[in-house]
């Protein structure tokens, strides 16, 4: 090769390695300003809150007290794994002293927390899942953390955080972090989807993908069809249709960070719809559908609560649930037209019934 070459391929890779989460967040931002400064130092919060959590992760088993319960339930009504409050605690330790984050909601917390050394001078709301995927935590499979900013409006005076409850268009970032055999960063300011992989050797999150997309259609879907009696007749007739046509293949790891994942890179679809006992589903708004709806948009697919655009639901409180059909465009829609026909048919049979 000749030397030149050599010298190009030396200083694209030299370049790739210091393409840092930081650095990418300005460049995206195109501006060096007091804003622009802020995101950029925010995001570099939250990959060292992910290194942090992985760096535990990698070694759990070999920790002791770091897996199993502890013995408390948290406001979702779920027993609290000691990941999950590890996790919570490291998100909040590292924005202390950052004069960022004033607020953070998690789903792991009742209430928002306030850091009070950064209100009000912080004007952003961190609201994110510390551990999602908690199923998968103590038997060593894929897990992940999943994070939104929004810029906080009004002085919150009552410290209900109500500013919050705003549909998906008011996050200014979203992302999610991967602990995989490699551990991943994902993350949008609205200008694309851009993935980071953790370089232990360098302890940074170096660029690993740009402006990633879903592809339009896709051959996977992702659905814990143990709950299949449970939905509404549309879901199920979708699900008839999978198995009874080729091309479709069935993938569900108990974490949605993973599942998710894997539709963003190959297509397809993952669902998670409401169920007899959970109508609204099971899926947290603020701190799951809405950061991965606001992801998805931005690789060119979509996320639909089967009846309304996800990005346009309005929480009426923090913990908020929804049903959620999330992927390429064309299996969205698909899940979409069960559901369609479905409503058509019972409104025609009530019709018919007057
Ligand atoms: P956690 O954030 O508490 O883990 O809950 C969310 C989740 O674990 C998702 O990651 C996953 O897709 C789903 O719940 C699994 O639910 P189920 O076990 O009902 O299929």
């Amino acid at each position: 090769m000749a030397d030149v070459e050599r010298s190009l391929v030396e200083e694209h890779s030299l370049d790739r390695d210091c393409t840092t989460l930081s650095r990418h967040v300005l460049q995206q931002l195109k501006s060096f300003s007091a804003d622009a400064q802020d995101l950029s130092a925010l995001m570099n919060r939250i990959a060292l809150a992910a290194k942090i959590i992985s760096r535990r992760l990698s070694r759990a088993d070999l920790v002791e007290g770091a897996l199993g319960f502890t013995g408390n339930v948290n406001v979702q009504g779920e027993s609290v794994k000691k990941m999950d409050a590890y996790a919570n605690d490291v998100f909040i330790s590292v924005f202390k002293q950052s004069g960022l984050v004033c607020r953070l909601a998690s789903e792991e917390m009742e209430k928002p927390y306030y850091i009070p050394e950064n209100c009000p001078i912080g004007r952003y709301s961190l609201i994110y899942d510390p551990i999602d995927g908690s199923s998968n935590v103590d038997i060593n499979l894929n897990i992940g953390s999943i994070f939104a900013i929004r810029r906080q409006q009004g002085d919150d005076i009552d410290g209900e955080a109500t500013d919050l409850l705003q549909d998906g268009h008011q996050q200014i970032a979203a992302g999610y972090v991967i602990y995989g055999p490699s551990t991943m960063l994902v993350y949008s300011i609205g200008t694309g989807v851009h993935a980071f992989t953790l370089d232990p050797s360098l302890g940074e999150f170096i660029l690993s993908q740009e402006n990633m997309q879903v592809p339009d259609h896709g051959p996977v879907y992702s659905v814990n069809e143990g709950n299949f009696w449970q939905w509404d007749e549309s879901i199920r007739d979708y699900i008839r249709y999978v198995h009874r046509h080729e091309g479709y293949t069935a993938r569900y790891s108990g974490a949605l960070v993973g599942d998710f994942h894997r539709i963003l890179c190959q297509g397809g679809v993952f669902i998670y719809p409401g169920t007899v006992k959970k109508p609204e589903g099971k899926l947290r708004l603020l701190y799951e559908t809405a950061p991965l709806a606001f992801l998805i948009e931005q690789a060119g697919g979509r996320a639909s609560t089967g009846t309304q655009n996800l990005m346009d639901v309005v929480p009426e409180k923090l913990h908020t649930r929804t049903p959620l059909i999330i992927g390429s465009k064309e299996d969205v829609a698909l899940v979409e037209s069960f559901i369609q026909e479905r409503a058509r048919e019972s409104k025609e049979a009530i019709a018919s019934r007057s």
